[in-house]
């Protein structure tokens, strides 16, 4: 059998380290044919990976590259420099083997990496049927060129784009991610992560996810999902699962089906998940995701001034903001809120506007994240904007270089003035360089946490401290 290594490059811990999903899931489709191994970096960081590839001598190795800037405006972090430092240089010198590059970073700017690596093929998007496809193309000697969404050091350039509906992800395979690397280190913090489907129709002006997993949704059976959920936490005991899906209730009713599932098994786990999107929000859904196991949740309206969410192309309305955020409120279900201000036509009455939706309706239990500052990414209907107003050129690469967009209808300085004074006059709002609490707010909090044995999200008790400190003076 022939051995296929499956690298994973990313050193990043914060805000938690997230274990290698998608490589599991490659591991998982490729082991009936191949032995496949899977080396994780996110704590090693490098250090054994030659031993390791000297060990196992594989015939085909793969790097998954997921981020490539952490998007944080103030101090962005360009991760690729370790990347190739850590991981990619130290292999290409004891080994020829073929060199196949995939992950969301990377299907953001996969010519840019082939490039900057030298690598011999990339795989944009998803990989399940293609990976499997090119490896015996390899093996065979056959030309791999035509297979969709790949990217080869001689042409440089995309084969021909599948749309990526390709995958029917109905019943996948269980990413078994405790058996393919070791889950122990990211226990404390870390959660097991879980996909519900694949794709996202919206079409949020700023947004990459669309191009990295397609624009339809393509759902997972609930029953199925269920099922991992289940056999993960027999495995691990009781741990958090984390949804990580673009929106975790789209299509409408999905969301519904798998906490029905979940209810049905009656298993003790935690459960948290990103996006809820307002317009398919209910009392009924959230009422089911307490009762699966909900603890906590993150609402990304990015914006509640109706003109905004309209330029920003967030397909729903303030009333249904207000109506999703009465629901959070009364039935209580701990929930972040992320806003991003910056965006095309922002100006001081749209920030107010989002500000007052803040005062209204978010409960100040409740965390409030406020970003400045929309990241450019290429293929985005911003991108096309940016280039319209003259801020960037049409070819310009992203990749190095970040170009964030600010409208010009309010300075970087204002904004960051106003977001300042908000987030004095509020403990639960902060802006996006306060997201690290401070190692003695952190240590408080754990003695809290210990000593009354509360079940509240850490965000939740650190909100009460933030409070406290204030009403003290001491921050
Ligand atoms: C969920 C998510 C999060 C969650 C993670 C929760 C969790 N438990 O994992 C949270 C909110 C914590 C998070 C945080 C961050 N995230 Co995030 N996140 C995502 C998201 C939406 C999905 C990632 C995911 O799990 N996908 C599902 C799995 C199954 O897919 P996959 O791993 O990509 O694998 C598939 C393919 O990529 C491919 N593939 C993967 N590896 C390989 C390797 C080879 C060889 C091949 C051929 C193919 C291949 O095949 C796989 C199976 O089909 C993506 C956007 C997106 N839609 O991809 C952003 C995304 C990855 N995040 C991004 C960023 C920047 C971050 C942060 C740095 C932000 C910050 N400052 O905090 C942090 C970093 C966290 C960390 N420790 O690494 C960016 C990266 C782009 C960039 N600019 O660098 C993305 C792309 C979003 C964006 N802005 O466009 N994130």
């Amino acid at each position: 059998m022939k051995k296929v290594l499956l690298i994973n490059t990313n050193i990043e811990k914060g805000p938690y380290p997230v274990p290698p999903l998608g490589l599991c899931m490659l591991a998982a489709c490729l082991e009936d044919s191949y032995q496949v191994r899977i080396y994780d970096g996110v704590f090693d960081e490098g250090r054994g990976l030659v031993e390791e590839v000297q060990q196992f001598n594989p015939d085909f190795i793969g790097f998954s590259i997921r981020n490539i800037d952490d998007v944080v405006i103030d101090r962005v972090i360009f991760y690729i420099d370790d990347i190739l430092e850590k991981f990619i240089q130290p292999v290409k010198k004891i080994t020829n083997v073929p060199i196949i590059l995939g992950g969301s970073g990377f299907s953001i700017f996969p010519v840019e990496l082939m490039e900057l690596t030298g690598a011999d093929f990339g795989i944009v998007g998803e990989a399940e049927e293609i990976l499997p496809a090119l490896l015996l193309r390899i093996q065979h000697n056959q030309d791999p060129s035509d297979l969709p969404n790949l990217i080869t050091a001689k042409a440089l350039k995309i084969s021909k784009e599948s749309g990526f509906s390709n995958i029917k992800p109905t019943g996948m395979r269980f990413s078994e991610i405790d058996r393919w690397i070791d889950f122990r280190p990211y226990q404390p913090k870390g959660v097991y992560s879980i996909q519900t489907k694949r794709g996202c129709s919206h079409g949020c002006i700023y947004c990459t996810y669309p191009l990295i997993e397609g624009r339809k949704f393509r759902t997972r059976a609930p029953a199925n999902i269920a099922d991992e959920i289940e056999q993960a936490s027999k495995r691990l005991g009781y741990i958090t699962f984390e949804f990580v899906d673009s929106t975790f209730n789209d299509p409408r009713g999905h969301a519904e089906s798998i906490c029905r599932e979940i209810i049905k098994k009656n298993i003790r786990v935690r459960l948290r998940t990103m996006g809820i999107n307002p317009r398919h929000s209910s009392e009924e859904l959230f009422e089911l995701m307490l009762k699966a196991g909900f603890v906590q949740i993150d609402a990304t309206p990015d914006s509640a001034s109706p003109r905004m969410l309209h330029n920003l192309d967030k397909g729903f309305s303030l009333p249904e903001i207000e109506k999703m955020a009465l629901m959070i409120k009364k039935i209580n279900i701990p929930t972040m809120w992320f806003f991003l201000f910056g965006g095309p036509g922002e100006n001081e009455d749209t920030f107010r506007e989002t500000l007052d939706f803040i005062d209204n309706y978010i409960s100040p239990a409740d965390m409030v994240y406020m970003n400045t500052g929309l990241r450019i990414y290429p293929n985005t209907p911003l991108f096309d904007i940016a280039v319209k107003e003259g801020r960037i050129a049409p070819g310009q690469s992203l990749f190095q270089q970040a170009a964030y967009y600010f409208s010009d209808k309010i300075s970087r300085n204002r904004l960051n003035e106003l977001i300042k004074e908000a987030s004095l006059l509020r403990h639960n709002c902060l802006s996006s360089a306060e997201t690290k609490p401070s190692p003695a707010m952190m240590a408080e909090a754990n003695t809290l946490r210990k000593n009354s044995e509360v079940q509240e999200p850490v965000f939740r008790t650190l909100l009460k401290i933030r409070k406290r400190w204030r009403e003290e003076g001491k921050i």
